[in-house]
């Protein structure tokens, strides 16, 4: 199996929807990943554990979603230097405002890259995670420049009526 160097964490089932958009890009781009259900508030030992070991198991970038209280991005920055990219998953109650309010203000010392809210914030996130690997992976690099041509490519000049 290969080793995964991009962690997806999220804090619940609910939130894969989203972050499912951050593991498809890493596939499009041939990243290794995993995908884990970390909840801050609910399963806080394995958010520990997760944080612990990240660097010994390789791991080079954690992507971590949350929504409401989203203090799962923060608390994993303050557990491991693996660089965390948040995302803030979009809410009923507040739009996922809580969550990107919960995420971004970081006290000075542990940084979190705050991704926009939602999808497109997943999607990013998964783009982010691979910017940073293909500054040390030249191959990658290739496929990541491919897959900016593709999507310039794919805009098209001039709007149409459908
Ligand atoms: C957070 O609470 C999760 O990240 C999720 O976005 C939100 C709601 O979780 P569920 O009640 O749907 O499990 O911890």
């Amino acid at each position: 199996m290969t080793q995964p160097l991009v962690g997806i964490i999220m804090g619940s089932q609910s939130d894969w929807p989203t972050m499912r958009e951050a593991a498809e890009v890493l596939d499009e781009l041939g990243v290794p990943y995993e995908a884990k259900i970390v909840s801050a508030h609910r399963t806080p030992d394995r958010l520990w554990d997760y944080g612990k070991t990240a660097v010994d198991r390789g791991l080079q970038v954690i992507i971590a979603g949350a929504g409401g209280a989203a203090h799962l991005p923060g608390m994993m920055a303050s557990k491991t230097r693996v660089p965390v990219v948040g995302v803030p998953v979009q809410t009923n109650a507040l739009s996922g405002v809580d969550s990107l309010y919960s995420i971004l203000q970081m006290p000075r010392g542990f940084p979190v890259a705050t991704m926009a809210i939602g999808a497109a914030g997943a999607k990013n996130g998964g783009l982010m995670a691979a910017g940073i690997l293909a500054l040390q992976d030249p191959a990658l690099a290739e496929r990541l420049d491919a897959w900016r041509t593709a999507l310039s490519d794919s805009i098209p000049d001039e709007p149409t009526d459908e």
